[in-house]
């Protein structure tokens, strides 16, 4: 049985006010058609497949469009997890539909998280005989794995938090043995653990990053597909302990590395991995060097697929107002996109003209969802998913009565 792993879709960013679209529909176009020519019988996605909690309504057909186009292929099955940007209820809403098509959402609800037993899932072959049992983890958040006390120091919260978590994957192993110690057992997850490199596109989920999460937590599992970190990497070497990145470049932190997906041979327990590289749909380049050199490099740019998007460094010692608007205009014939001007000498970022936001082209949720972010530790995330539900009440009654 082959399984496909993969992760951090991120529907719907927006990239320095820049939409990725267009390298989405491809990547889904691509993806489909790998899932075919692998002949992949079952889909894995570890959290984060939206970028946003509550996600624009050409992200969500996004996502249903490629999730129907899925049906006519031998990929019966498709597990879904939620990642930290995930809405617990943005997921939840279409799971009693989805289940009908043998798409499986576990979106991380607390109460649904009790029972360890609502998150293993029995997978079957051809001849309906169980081949493989998935323990679908989705992002662990604080107050699923930990409970809240007064006058707690931030290491007791760290220590407690590190316990849950490592007994929340025994827990769930354990629940998965007693159904067959003799079929693959594969975990998933969205979080960071030891011996990995991040990227500058992922935020801190944990309180003290949880730098001593080793990847003993998962002892026991045939392979382990991980969500979170956007590069594809092994954790600590192990090779069946993976995170199959993001399919696209979420910064430009990520443009040196290959994007991948994982496709793992699981006829018994000693799974095989295989990484598959998903194409560029876009180039992402960081230029940088003197204004000379900038302008130079630019012009050299091969357009082979869509519009590139640039990140610019401006090494030089004096940069004004003037330097930046040529750079503009040099490349106002060109096929290209700056995203981006630094100027590091200055130790300051430029902002481009792209990046200023006018009030009106910003909804009153957005601003309401910005608040929110700012005082994150009044709001876990499940308390700021409810009250932007309420603020969305509210606008809409606002709206029926206007
Ligand atoms: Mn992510």
């Amino acid at each position: 049985m082959k399984i496909l792993h993969t992760s951090d879709w991120h529907i719907g960013q927006i990239f320095k006010n820049h939409s990725r679209q267009e390298e989405h529909n491809q990547f889904f176009i691509w993806l489909k058609q790998t899932i075919i020519e692998q002949n992949i019988e079952v889909l894995l996605v570890a959290g984060d497949i939206f970028d946003v909690s509550n996600p624009s309504s050409l992200a969500l057909k996004t996502y249903y469009d490629f999730l129907t186009s899925l049906q006519t292929t031998n990929c019966k099955k498709i597990i879904i997890t939620g990642g930290n940007h995930d809405g617990i209820s943005t997921l939840d809403a279409p799971k009693e539909l989805l289940d009908i098509l043998n798409i499986n959402i576990i979106s991380g609800q607390r109460d649904s998280m009790q029972d360890k037993n609502n998150l293993i899932i029995e997978i079957n072959n051809s001849e309906n005989k169980l081949s493989a049992i998935v323990c679908a983890v989705p992002f662990l958040r604080d107050s699923v794995v930990r409970k809240n006390s007064a006058n707690q120091s931030s290491s007791d919260i760290e220590s407690q938090l590190k316990d849950g978590i490592k007994n929340y994957y025994k827990d769930t192993l354990e629940s998965a043995m007693r159904i067959s110690k003799n079929v693959p057992i594969i975990a998933m997850g969205h979080l960071t653990v030891m011996g990995t490199s991040s990227s500058k596109s992922e935020q801190d989920i944990y309180i003290g990053k949880l730098q001593s999460l080793n990847s003993s937590i998962f002892d026991g599992y045939d392979y382990v597909a991980l969500g979170h970190l956007h590069r594809t990497q092994k954790v600590a070497s192990n090779d069946t302990i993976r995170y199959s990145g993001s399919p696209i470049c979420l910064s430009f932190s990520e443009i040196n590395s290959d994007k991948k997906v994982l496709i793992l041979d699981a006829s018994n327990k000693n799974i095989i991995v295989n990484e598959i590289v998903v194409p560029r749909f876009r180039e992402l380049y960081h230029i940088k060097g003197s204004f000379d050199d900038i302008l130079s490099k630019l012009k050299m740019i091969k357009i082979s697929t869509l519009t590139p998007f640039i990140e610019v460094s401006i090494e030089d010692e004096f940069v004004t107002a003037e330097i930046i608007n040529s750079i503009y205009e040099e490349v106002n014939d060109l096929d290209l996109e700056i995203l981006q001007i630094n100027s590091q000498n200055r130790d300051r970022e430029i902002r481009t003209n792209y990046e200023v936001q006018k009030l009106d082209d910003i909804t009153p949720l957005k601003v309401f969802e910005i608040k929110c972010d700012e005082n994150k530790e009044l709001l876990d995330d499940e308390i700021k998913e409810k009250v932007i539900d309420c603020f969305k009440e509210i606008m809409e009654k606002i709206d029926e009565d206007s």
